[in-house]
């Protein structure tokens, strides 16, 4: 017998690859947060797990763009396609892959998907007239479309109901795909999948929008009106339509199109998680299923849909210039605090609203005076040694306080939990509400740590704890060191540096830093001597003083 290793795949998440036609702002940094937390979370659970963003770059919107800029397009998306991946460094996401939709292998893969789609015979040409946003790069039908006064010019203007953005009447010759062919097979697929799209109210949108019909999709344009873009297989007369070219990109930087075999697996397709905004649920829900259905290729495994950002209740967005500069935010507050906000209050079903005001509350709740204050009251070997707190705790014997006792236990039976809780939440994405119950913890601890009150049986004369309250003050000590220990592994795919600064702080070994330790008991091996006590202040005061 020859011994066969089953080839395991990576756990694959994306962002969606964002248009270069102008900065980045808060909502685009929001998504890349909630991407790289749902991947660190599984390299925390021991698994090989990639990440993906990048930037779209083709379309009639970043060719406006560019025009209007005075610049070739290439060159002004190599420039936008640098400021999204300084953006990924500055806020330390762990993005494996960085993609350019204008990459030459990108763009082969694309005709070459064209190709196979055409040869299946999912593909047609023929007369389209509609309603066209440039800026959404969609077809709108007319129902989802109203007139409206144009406050700028005073011209009656056709918009879209949901975006608002303007339609043009557009006729052209170009290529159709079969989007309607797949609306029996999409159903079937919503109905095995029930947990597909995150959150449920969004499913049952999308499977009412497909029971109500589809339409064929136009997946062409006429390279008179876009030049901008890969260019149809055999007909130069027609430029791919944008959508379909951006979405295969989650393929096609891992290779596709794959050679027979192991290797799209081993490279990690299908993707097991798409992070996306709730504005393009329609293009990854139904329009994206049905092209790898077409393509006969694996379905992602789940879909997040996102809330948006909003600056006084209207949604962030470039096009209406009312955004929040990530760059700006990440010097001011630190990758970490913004990684903490973002990820503890960015909507999923409802929109938010971004407040500096509640960054800073965030951080001096959570962090500073929740996990700083624990961490800098507990790591002072002056009055107690946490290495023997450690060692003499690991066989839970009662502390002779009776009533700290009692709240020991609870506390103690809290923190074997905290781990499982997250990672089931984690399991269904709840990104903010995994964060919000390890922070529990963390406040938990100060509570129990306030009562207990350990520092009252230092002897002040020797600056050391008498025999006599040594039980006590040893297994105060080991559940808030312990508590400390548990919510900084849990901790680092949310704030990876100060997580890691933490846990360095009490000498936790960097092989003992995985979800499997993170329940009390699991690691008898940190504390004192180990202890880096140079540095108990984790987290500094921001120097904010006002803020508009
Ligand atoms: O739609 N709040 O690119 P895009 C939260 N290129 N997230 C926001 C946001 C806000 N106010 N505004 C944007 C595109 N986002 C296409 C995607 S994918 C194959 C092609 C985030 O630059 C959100 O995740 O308009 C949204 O889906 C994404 O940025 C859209 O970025």
């Amino acid at each position: 017998h020859v011994a066969t290793t089953a080839l395991e795949k990576p756990y694959y998440v994306t962002t969606p690859i964002f248009y270069v036609n102008a900065a980045p702002h808060v909502g685009h940094l929001s998504t890349m947060v909630l991407a790289d937390v749902i991947k660190r979370w599984q390299v925390l659970n021991g698994k090989n797990a990639l990440l993906c963003t990048g930037t779209d770059e083709h379309g009639l919107k970043v060719q406006q763009a560019a025009t209007k800029a005075g610049s070739e397009p290439l060159p002004f998306c190599d420039k936008g396609a640098e400021v999204f991946k300084n953006l990924a460094v500055r806020a330390n996401i762990s993005n494996d892959y960085f993609v350019r939709t204008t990459e030459p292998s990108h763009k082969e893969a694309v005709q070459y998907a064209w190709l196979l789609l055409q040869e299946r015979g999912y593909i047609y040409s023929s007369k389209h007239e509609g309603w066209y946003s440039v800026s959404d790069e969609t077809y709108y039908p007319e129902s989802q479309l109203h007139l409206v006064l144009d406050p700028a010019t005073g011209r009656k203007i056709m918009t879209s109901i949901e975006t608002g953005k303007e339609v043009e009447w557009t006729t052209e010759v170009n290529y159709h795909f079969r989007l309607s062919a797949f609306k029996d097979q999409l159903l079937e697929f919503y109905a095995k999948n029930p947990t597909w799209i995150v959150p449920k109210f969004r499913m049952d949108e999308v499977v009412a929008a497909v029971a109500a019909g589809l339409e064929d999709l136009s997946i062409s344009r006429p390279t008179s009106r876009l030049t901008w873009g890969v260019r149809v297989p055999d007909d130069d007369s027609q430029t791919v339509y944008v959508w379909l070219d951006a979405l295969l990109n989650y393929a096609t930087k891992i290779g596709y199109p794959w050679p027979p075999g192991e290797q799209m697996t081993a490279n990690g397709w299908p993707a097991d998680c798409h992070v996306i905004g709730k504005d393009i649920t329609r293009f990854h829900c139904i329009y994206w299923p049905a092209f790898l259905m077409a393509l006969s290729l694996p379905l992602p495994g789940r879909i997040l849909t996102t809330g948006h950002w909003q600056l006084a209740n209207q949604k962030m967005s470039k096009s209406l210039g009312n955004v929040v500069n990530p760059f700006f935010a990440l010097d001011r507050f630190g990758p970490d605090t913004m990684r903490y906000y973002l990820a503890h209050d960015a909507g999923i079903s409802n929109d938010a609203n971004y407040s500096n005001y509640l960054v800073v509350e965030r951080y001096k709740k959570g962090l500073q005076s929740g996990l700083g204050n624990l961490a800098s009251r507990i790591i002072k070997p002056k009055h107690w040694s946490v290495r023997k707190a450690v060692e003499t705790q690991q066989d839970h014997k009662p502390t002779e306080h009776r009533e700290t006792h009692a709240k020991a236990r609870e506390h103690y039976r809290m923190l074997q939990g905290i781990s499982a809780a997250a990672n089931e939440r984690m399991s269904r994405l709840e990104v903010s509400q995994a964060l919000k119950g390890i922070m529990e913890a963390v406040f938990e601890a100060n509570r129990f740590l306030q009562g207990a009150a350990p520092w009252t049986y230092v002897d002040k004369a020797s600056a050391s704890v008498p025999e006599r309250h040594a039980r006590h003050v040893d297994r105060t000590v080991y559940l808030c060191v312990e508590t400390l220990r548990i919510v900084g592994i849990l901790l680092q795919p949310y704030i990876p540096s100060k997580a890691a600064e933490l846990l360095d702080m009490l000498g936790v070994d960097e092989q003992k830093r995985s979800l499997e330790f993170a329940r009390p008991g699991m690691d008898a091996d940190y504390g004192t001597p180990k202890l880096n006590i140079k540095k108990t202040v984790l987290f500094p005061p921001l120097g904010i003083d006002e803020l508009e």
